[in-house]
Parts: C-alpha cells; structure tokens; sequence
C-alpha cells in the first residue's frame, strides 16, 4: 500500500491540523444511522449554533465558521412525513442565515436573507419549523455573503416513510468540499483584478503542436480566438487547487476518511457537492457505482464508472466491495488541480493507491459555441467566410462594449494585419473545398458532441455579455469536460430516469427563457445580461401554472443552476420518467429545459451555485403568486 501524498497546494501540515480540529469523531464516521420506527411523538428539534473562529496552528491562520464547532456542521437526520425544528443561534457579529437546499416547504422557512427573511442578527436564534414532505439526501448552507466558503454547511438525510427501494447494509454520507485559507472576500478581489488569478496553467501553442489531431495553423486560429474571447482555454474553474485544498467530509486526503464495511456487504454512498466552487469526477477504482438517486430523487439505477457533478448536486450510489480489499474514493477537481479522496476498507488506516491526477481538460470550439456550421456541410468557403463567421463568434458584440478596447487590440495585434491572417487562414481552412472537409476539425468535436438544436438571436444582452456561444447544442447526452475520452462508463444526463410515476402530464402553459451571461474580465455575471442589482423585479410564476424554464449558456463555463423551493424536472428525452433536481448543470454552448409546477407560492431564490458568481449577479428572485 501506497502511503498518500499532500497536496501540493497552499495547505501546510499545520493547516490539515487546523481543519482536523474542525472534524469531530462522528464527522470521520459520517454514517448514517438507521430510523428506528416507533411513535411519531412531536417534532424533530435541532439546536445549530454558528461561530466564527480564528485559528493559529503551526504557522497557518484561517477565519473558520462552524455550526456546533464542526466543518462540515452536523449530519442532520430527519423522517419524511414529521415536522422538524430547527433553532439556530447566530454567535458571530454579523448576520448569518441557514438555507435547507432542496428542501419543498414554507418560502418563509427558506433561509435566504433579503428574499424569505430578514436573516439572523448577531446573538439572536431564528426558528425554522416545517413538515418535512420528502425524502433523500440533502445539504444545507449559509445564504449570507460568503461564509458558506468558510465552513457553515453541513449534509442532510431524510429518512423515506415507505421503505427504501434499494436494500444495503452501510449507508454513508460522502460530502466534498473546497477550503481556503485565503479570505473568501480576497479570492472575490483576486477574481475581479484578474478573473484568471488563480489559473496558472497557460494556454499554449506549443502545446496544442505537439497534439496531432490540431495542425499548428488550426492551433493558431483557435488561441487567436481565444485571445478575442479574452478566455482562456484551460478556464475550467474559476477558483483552482492553487489555493483549494479539496475536503471529504471535512478532511484533507491525508486524513483519509474511511468508510468500513465487512466483505459481502452492499454500502450506499450518499455523494454531496457541497463545495464553494469545484466540480468534481468521482470513481473507486476497481469498483462499479449503481447510481441510485440524483438530487435526493430515486432513479432506475444506472451503472457506472464515473460521474462528474456541479456545485451542490448530490448522487447517491450503491458499491459492493469484494473481500477485504481496499479502495480509494478519488473526487478529482473538474481542472485536475487537486482531489479530494478517501477509502473504502475493512478497517481504518487501510490505504489503496490514489490514480494520478489525469491531464487537465481544454475547452473546444464546441464549448466556445462557435458558428462552424458551413465548413461542417463542407460549403464552398474561402478563407474569409470562414474568418467572417468566427469573428462574428467570437467577438459578437464584444467590440461595441465598454473600453475593452484597447484590450482587444493588443489582444489581435498581429491578426491585424490581413497577410497573416489570409495565411493562416490558408492552412487552416484550405481543405474547406475539399470533399473530405470535416477532417480538419474534426479535433474540435471530441466524441458524441450533442446537435447544434438553436442558434443565438440578435439581443446579445448588453455590456454584461461579452462573447456570446452562437450556437445552442443539445448537451445532456454528453460527459462532462475533460471526461470525453476515459475508456470507461461515465454518468451523463440522459442516463437519468425517475423511479416513481408521479409525472404530470398537463403539457407547459407557458415557456421562460433565460440566458446565462457573463463578462470574465470584469467578472461579472448575470443573467440576461443583467446583474441582480439591475434587474427591476422578480421573474413571475402563475400560482397553479406549469411552465416551462429554457436555460441558455451563452458562456464557456458550466454553471450549476438552483431552483429554490420547486422541483426543474430536466427534459432529458426520458418522456413520463424525466428526472426531478434541485440543480441543474448548464454545459458551456448549450440549451436546456426544465418543466417546473409553480406550486409554491412566495418569494424564491433562483441563482448560479458557484458561489462567486452568485454573488457577482447571477441570482434572480423568482415570484410564485
Ligand atoms: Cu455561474
């Protein structure tokens, strides 16, 4: 057995203790407990209380926010069909707020400062009190400014009141996470003075030469519109191992969270993404994970080997060890600039080896939505149609905008001058006219990539838009970035088919649709092109309608996009058995669309789960009257 290695990120050993002091006993265990059926004999009642520590161990300092002294707060256990109550005590001397995600019930009960409630003032304890209608595995948050970046979140289990469709014997809670030591308000500062802070991995064209599949002319181009979209390739995630150090229920991989099982025996990982700002790809080598429940709602189970999932979705799976082998949980950071692991063994301090972090994903013209489409029909093209449709990709309207200007002059310095364009276009798109035209490119399409299903319209939503995808794919067939091309299964939306026969088949009344909007340089993010504070009142639901929300990235970056208080049931061509969730994944260049019954009436938070971009302005209020 291999012994596990640090990190090589900001984390000190001194700062894994820091964290660890934060990990108390049932934490490293994070087994859910049976429910014991008996007497329903009034509520559930839970006492939360949330402080602020500043903590100095070994030469790292760090602000951490716990709920009952622990990061991540209690595993909460509650049953489906009782009222639970939830007294939480704000110890700090700022506001604090918990937000139940996922959870159907009393917009008032919520949690979202400024939308449900007032929020909870310092030395104050707020109520929370609500019959729990659901079951499934859950988490819970701050919704105030950043301090779910500094600890306060914790995981979430409802028990179901009939039994369980899936039998196991262990049940465990797998939370991931992302930690800084940075203050979460100077990785806001960082981002905003350079939205490529904390991406140190260039883009380069050396690089992509060494790449057989893109000729160097082909490298060029697509760096040139890179350059123009001021993004960069490798803009996988905003926020990166660079300053992350990346948690499995609280602890850093060389804690090793451990769950034990005896051999024979059937375990449920209940996997949460409750990170700030990090997607991950989880596997157990050596294992096959039967996919059993996506966002707390059972599904078909589904075989396989890998999935990616976005901030704050959760998946549940059932894994059956063999013997008395031991495995590692690798949670691999989507940009592959840390993980975060643990084990599955017969008892603690087993250690399996942990896979090498996998070459770090490069976005495509795919996810650029870039309009290609006439060389693809293998159209007569000369050079400058193809330069023409490009430009007008990638730029949009990008030149009319606000005093990037000059950025995008040095930005194009060379391209300026027409022989080197007519150049490179010559090697690049020479082979337009040939039959065998979509050769060329054919290394910009990676496998399955969805069909072009729209095209973006002529409202590129303003100054808070910049680069606008031009074409709208159908993306839920698709793996997520980076994941492409591993020979072996992995979970993509389509997959994902609900258990019960609880569809409605009134057909949509209505159809919304909303664009996800950005400008990375200013690291402003929106939706529609406006930010939160711009925006005059809340997007309106008809109290009883059943609606349909489209949902257009007109961005490179996926977004994780969260409905408060109402399922999006994710039309993903499975007809009556299409999936419920809470959280949606947007895929760069992609539509998508939710069926949604407005049946809870109130105020809704409805936002991007990265937390940064939620704060920057991608959030709405939705109003159900
Ligand atoms: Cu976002």
């Amino acid at each position: 057995m291999k012994r596990r290695r640090l990190l090589r990120s900001v984390a000190s050993a001194g700062g894994v203790a820091l964290l660890n002091a934060f990990v108390p006993a049932w934490a490293r265990d994070m087994q859910v407990l049976r429910e014991t059926p008996g007497p329903a004999i009034g509520p559930m009642t839970f006492d939360l209380v949330i402080r602020a520590h500043r903590l100095e161990i070994a030469g790292s300092t760090g602000n951490v926010t716990s709920i009952n002294n622990t990061v991540p707060g209690p595993l909460l256990e509650w049953v489906e069909g009782r009222d639970v109550v939830l007294n939480v005590t704000n110890e700090m001397n700022e506001d604090t707020s918990l937000h139940w995600h996922g959870i159907l019930l009393p917009f008032e009960m919520d949690g979202v400062p400024g939308v449900t409630f007032r929020g909870i003032k310092p030395g104050t304890t707020f109520q929370y009190r609500f019959p729990v209608k659901q079951s499934g595995t859950y988490w819970y948050h701050s919704h105030s400014g950043l301090q779910e970046q500094t600890g306060v979140y914790g995981p979430l289990v409802v028990h179901p009141r009939e039994p369980d469709p899936v039998t196991y014997d262990r049940d465990y809670v797998v939370m991931l996470s992302d930690w800084s030591f940075e203050d979460p308000h100077q990785v806001m500062k960082n981002l905003k003075k350079m939205s490529d802070y904390y991406n140190f991995q260039q883009f380069s064209l050396t690089e992509l030469y060494g790449n057989d599949e893109m000729s160097a002319a082909e490298a060029l181009k697509t760096k040139l519109a890179w350059d123009r979209m001021r993004m960069m390739a490798t803009d996988i995630l905003d926020v990166t191992g660079a300053t992350y150090t990346y948690l499995m229920n609280g602890l850093h991989p060389a804690g090793n969270w451990t769950g034990i099982f005896s051999p024979g025996e059937r375990i449920r990982l209940r996997f949460i993404n409750g990170s700030a700002m990090s997607y991950f790809n989880v596997r157990i080598p050596g294992l096959r994970m039967t996919v059993i429940a996506a966002d707390g709602q059972n599904v078909h189970p589904v075989e396989t080997d890998e999935f990616q999932f976005g901030v704050a979705e959760t998946y549940d799976v059932i894994v059956e060890p063999e013997g008395n082998s031991t495995y590692t949980i690798m949670a691999e950071a989507m940009d592959r600039s840390g993980y975060a692991a643990g084990t599955l063994g017969t008892q603690r301090g087993l250690e399996a080896a942990i896979p090498a972090l996998r070459p770090r994903p490069i976005l495509t013209m795919v996810d650029m939505g870039m309009d290609m489409q006439h060389m693809d029909m293998g159209e007569p093209t000369t050079p400058k149609d193809a330069m023409a449709t490009m430009d007008h990709a990638a730029m949009g309207h990008a030149s009319k905008t606000d005093g990037m200007a000059g950025r995008d002059h040095s930005a194009m310095g060379h391209a300026a001058k027409p022989d080197v364009m007519q150049e490179m276009d010559h090697q690049a798109m020479g082979h337009g006219t040939a039959p065998d035209a979509h050769s060329g490119h054919a290394m910009q399409m990676p496998g399955n990539v969805g069909p072009v299903v729209a095209r973006h319209g002529p409202d590129h939503h303003g100054a808070g838009n910049v680069s606008v995808a031009q074409l709208q794919r159908d993306r839920l067939g698709e793996r997520g970035i980076g994941l492409a091309d591993v020979p072996h299964r992995v979970l993509v939306y389509t997959d994902l088919k609900r258990l019960d026969k609880d569809f409605d088949r009134r057909p949509p009344t209505r159809e919304i649709e909303l664009h996800l909007t950005g400008h990375m340089e200013r690291y402003m993010w929106s939706f529609d092109g406006k930010q939160f504070h711009e925006v005059d009142g809340p997007i309106e639901f008809a109290y009883g309608e059943r609606l349909r929300l489209t949902l257009v990235n007109d961005t490179m970056m996926n977004h994780p996009i969260h409905l408060h208080g109402m399922w999006m049931e994710l039309e993903n061509g499975q007809g009556e058995s299409i999936p419920r969730k809470h959280t949606i994944n947007i895929m760069p260049a992609s539509r998508v669309s939710a069926l949604i019954n407005a049946d809870a009436p109130g105020r809704w938070a409805f936002h991007c789960h990265l937390l940064y971009h939620m704060d920057m302005g991608m959030f709405r209020v939705v109003r159900v009257s």
